[in-house]
């Protein structure tokens, strides 16, 4: 890795990869991101994280002059550059500098910031024996307020719910909504299985439509496994045969115990099979370079 990161029309070194504080993604968390995967030079689902990226921008109507195919341009740049076959892409858009005041429309143009790296893996035990998790206090924010949908720079709701994780000695913890319904964790989605039959809370909920759950579910269906997406309590969750979490970062990671209680016998049948499955097309389903 070079630590070069792209910004603004430049490729720079780490140390000069700068921006304004007069930005509002510096000012207010008035921007959005993506997160992805690259895998033996090819970007795990390019297509559906631009796609992604977009409808954020448009919620928050911010104008992206950048077509997919520029963007896929600079993030492939960004690889090459950095002489990575393997790893990881944060990129952010900002909404661009502004005054002080809240008003996103007297900014300028938006920024691009992307960073090409290496990946921090959850240790290869947890893939096996399941990783522990608790539930947050911090309940998700209501999607009728700022919705999760939305990929945004402002994940403070999110962080609130991480360090309850951290503080209790886990990695990751479940976020409730305000009627005590299970959304997702900090950072991953959240499924599972019970009889057969896979479930993961619907996104209207508040949930993060995550390309690693899309990816999932579709997998789920080609094996003939019945999905579903409902609502679930705790109660499901500590009576389930499975738990997962998914993320491009995590891809499917068994969950072993929520709140202390464990959970079915660790990595399930099911969990091992969609993971399986999952890095199978991991090197192929996406964007070659
Ligand atoms: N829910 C939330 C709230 C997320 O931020 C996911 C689900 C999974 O989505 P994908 O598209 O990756 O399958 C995310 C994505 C981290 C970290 O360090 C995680 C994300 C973003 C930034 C950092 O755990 N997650």
């Amino acid at each position: 890795m070079k630590d070069i990161i792209y910004i603004n029309g430049e490729f720079v070194a780490k140390r000069d990869a700068k921006i304004s504080v007069f930005d509002h993604a510096f000012q207010f968390g008035d921007g959005i991101f993506e997160g992805l995967r690259f895998y033996q030079r090819n970007i795990f689902r390019l297509k559906q994280h631009l796609e992604r990226l977009e409808s954020s921008a448009r919620i928050l109507m911010i104008k992206m002059p950048w077509s997919q195919e520029a963007l896929t341009e600079i993030i492939v740049e960004s690889c090459r550059r950095n002489e990575l076959t393997d790893g990881y892409i944060r990129m952010m858009v900002t909404r661009g500098e502004g005054t002080i005041g809240l008003n996103p429309f007297l900014c300028t143009a938006p920024g691009l910031v992307v960073i090409a790296t290496t990946i921090q893996l959850y240790p290869e035990s947890f893939y096996q024996s399941g990783l522990p998790i608790i539930t947050a206090s911090t309940r998700r924010n209501a999607p009728d307020a700022l919705s999760g949908r939305i990929k945004s720079l402002n994940y403070l709701n999110n962080i609130m719910a991480k360090m309850e994780a951290v503080q209790a000695g886990v990695q990751e913890a479940i976020m409730l909504d305000r009627n005590g319904f299970i959304v997702e964790c900090t950072g991953d989605n959240f499924f599972i299985v019970k009889g057969g039959v896979l479930t993961t809370p619907p996104t209207y909920q508040g949930a993060l439509r995550g390309i690693t759950r899309d990816a999932v579910l579709e997998i789920a269906k080609n094996l003939d496994v019945p999905t579903r997406e409902e609502p679930m309590t705790l109660y499901e969750a500590y009576d389930a045969d499975e738990v997962f979490l998914t993320g491009s970062a995590a891809e499917i990671v068994p969950v072993s115990t929520i709140d202390g209680r464990p959970i079915g016998s660790g990595a399930g049948k099911i969990t091992r099979q969609l993971l399986a499955e999952f890095r199978k097309i991991t090197a192929t389903d996406g964007q070659k370079f």
